[in-house]
């Protein structure tokens, strides 16, 4: 199988794509917060994170502005087991990622429970670099990769759905490479409870 999605260029160097600066967090300092619609909110710290089940992972990664590199190889912690520890609610459907420095994103519920969605600390072996998010990133590899939001800090569960940075500027609600989610056309699916039974499979 092809994988490399359409409009998509290979690339053997793995850039670096950061808008605006590049905040510091110590692995000391780092929270992730798991929080609004759930039953039991939750905060991890970077030891707690590193003592849960952990998974390795390589996947291809694709940018919007057209890259892809193959093989990029993530250990980390899977956002589903803490989601399934944290109990969404019913309601819940989209969710709001927010980073250290206050880049954020948005995705659906039913995206970040994807097995391969993980909270990352580590890439290639080797404690994840502050350039790539570190201590801890977001990886979506089944989306384009601004979704994998870098020095991640909080994921917020919601009822409708709230665009992140990008999404903001024009970029896709959704972003699936495979499909050539690079911009968004037309309107915007309604921030509501409709949303969920056009737009999801359940
Ligand atoms: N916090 C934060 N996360 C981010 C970004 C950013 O600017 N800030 N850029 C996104 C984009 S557009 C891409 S392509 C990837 C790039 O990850 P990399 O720098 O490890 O290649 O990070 C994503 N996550
Ligand atoms: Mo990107």
């Amino acid at each position: 199988m092809d994988r490399v999605p359409p409009g998509q260029i290979l690339t053997e160097r793995f850039p670096i794509l950061t808008y605006g600066e590049e905040p510091e967090v110590s692995p000391e300092e780092w929270r992730f917060t798991l929080r609004g619609l759930v039953q039991e909110p939750l905060t991890l710290t970077y030891e707690a994170l590193l003592a849960l089940p952990q998974v390795d992972l390589t996947r291809d990664f694709h940018c919007v502005t057209r890259w892809s590199r193959l093989d990029v190889a993530w250990r980390g912690v899977r956002v589903r087991d803490l989601l399934e520890q944290a109990r969404p609610r019913p309601e819940a459907v989209a969710a709001r990622v927010e980073s250290y420095g206050g880049y954020t994103t948005n995705l659906l519920l039913e995206d970040l429970l994807k097995e391969d969605v993980l909270l990352a600390h580590t890439l290639f072996g080797q404690p994840l670099p502050r350039e790539r998010g570190g201590p801890v990133r977001l990886v979506v590899p089944h989306l384009y990769a601004w979704k994998s939001a870098k020095w991640v800090r909080t994921i917020e569960l919601l009822d409708h759905l709230e665009l992140g940075f990008w999404e903001r500027m024009g970029y896709h609600w959704r972003g699936d490479p495979w499909r050539e989610e690079r911009f968004q056309e037309g309107p915007i699916p309604a921030a509501s409870l409709r949303f969920r039974k056009r737009y999801i499979k359940t």
